[in-house]
């Protein structure tokens, strides 16, 4: 059995930006023409008006003050209110794969490693762009990598869950080095009508480079172990799918985007999470208060504050715990690898860490790293 590591971690941040403000403007433009549109309906009591969103509301209640997209003008377009992406060519690379493509690139360069280092690439992300072929397989293409590449869907907690596929890949030596890619155009099934979550989301693509530890450079994080968790519930949920022509669903149907019951997942998913994070340490010999840093899921401000109280018994700090929701939003599976790229590097060698995501299945998934 081989020792494996992170070597290293890579970054895309996508072009455009939208403040809060810009998103509760364009919001309550839709709103009012909406409220206008139907002004009979709604006088007589056959339909209620759409409420209007407000910033204030927003910082309040997730901790988001902005989100980066792809593209913003067709979300911002009260008479739209989703993203405009030009359909590409089979030929041509796809979207998701450009941006696993960049973040990948940085992640190699930042190991000092090529594409003949690595033998498999996982592209794990909360949504695939297509069916088939994997996207997985066009970065490996693109990248030139030969092996193999395959795509995983655990929602929020895809790169966690990948993160354990290379681990024991590496482990029992059927790779050298697998590079995980994530993906996320979370903007394209967002329900930006829709004032209860329209301002939670951001895109965004990350990467990982897992290597055998004899091979990754110094300064990399020694994975002690991955958990996993999973356990069912509709409290978060996309019914978009195959199944939806031969149902003659609309694709503009609400249950065709995502849609959750937000204060449920939110007290259900916490304790969960932080029950999941001392069983894993415990199983490594160690408690919470001797962890320097923890990396966790980025999906509402709240939440990784609860979670840090139960696992530190006071409040963490952003050194404790790092917060990159502010500037990024959710970005699904990416926030959590988000937050390790961006605060990693004053953590001292035989310091330990914890990477934990958290969402929708349920799933929990969670890696123990220490600094070499
Ligand atoms: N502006 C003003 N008021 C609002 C707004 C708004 N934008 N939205 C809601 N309100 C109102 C509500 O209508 C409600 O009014 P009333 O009291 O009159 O009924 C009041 O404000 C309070 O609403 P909530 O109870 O909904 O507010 P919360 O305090 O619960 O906050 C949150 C809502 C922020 C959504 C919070 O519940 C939360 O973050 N929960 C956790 C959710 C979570 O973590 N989900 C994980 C999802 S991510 C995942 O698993 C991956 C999915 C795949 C990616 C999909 C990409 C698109």
């Amino acid at each position: 059995m081989h020792r494996v590591a992170i070597s290293s971690t890579g970054l895309f941040v996508p072009p455009e930006v939208i403040t809060n403000e810009e998103l509760v403007h364009s919001f309550n433009c839709f709103a009012e023409l909406e409220n206008s549109r139907y002004a009979a309906e709604i006088a007589a009591g056959n339909r209620q008006a759409v409420p209007l969103s407000s910033v204030e509301f927003i910082e309040k209640a997730s901790g988001i003050k902005r989100r980066y997209v792809m593209e913003k003008s067709g979300i911002l377009d009260p008479h739209r209110m989703y993203p405009r992406h030009a359909p590409r060519d089979d030929n041509e690379l796809s979207l998701m794969a450009e941006i696993g493509v960049a973040a990948a690139r940085d992640a190699l360069q930042r190991a000092g490693k090529q594409a003949q280092d690595v033998d498999g690439v996982i592209c794990a992300a909360a949504n695939m762009q297509r069916a088939y072929p994997a996207m997985a397989v066009e970065i490996q293409a693109a990248l030139g990598i030969t092996g193999y590449g395959f795509d995983m869907n655990v929602a929020c907690s895809s790169a966690t869950f990948a993160l354990e596929m290379a681990v024991n890949a590496i482990r029992c030596g059927s790779a050298r080095a697998v590079l995980i890619v994530d993906p996320e155009l979370t903007s394209s099934h967002l329900a930006w009508k829709d004032r209860d979550c329209h301002f939670i989301f951001g895109d965004v693509c990350t990467a990982i480079l897992v290597e055998r530890l004899d091979l990754a450079p110094a300064g990399a994080f020694e994975v002690l172990g991955t958990r996993l968790l999973t356990s069912f519930s509709n409290n978060i949920r996309n019914n978009a799918g195959f199944m939806s022509r031969s149902e003659d669903r609309d694709p503009r149907d609400r249950d065709q985007l995502f849609y959750q019951e937000g204060r449920k997942v939110f007290k259900e998913v916490c304790p969960m999470a932080a029950e999941h994070i001392t069983e894993h340490l415990a199983s490594h010999g160690l408690t919470p208060t001797e962890v320097r840093r923890f990396w966790l899921h980025q999906a509402n401000l709240g939440m990784n504050q609860l979670i840090g109280r139960k696992l530190l018994g006071r409040d963490a700090s952003a050194d404790d715990a790092p917060v990159i929701l502010d500037e990024f939003g959710n970005t699904a599976s990416a926030g959590s690898i988000i937050a390790f790229h961006r605060h990693h590097d004053d953590v001292k060698a035989g310091e330990v860490g914890v990477i934990c995501s958290f969402g929708a299945g349920y799933s929990i998934g969670s890696a123990v790293l220490r600094r070499l």
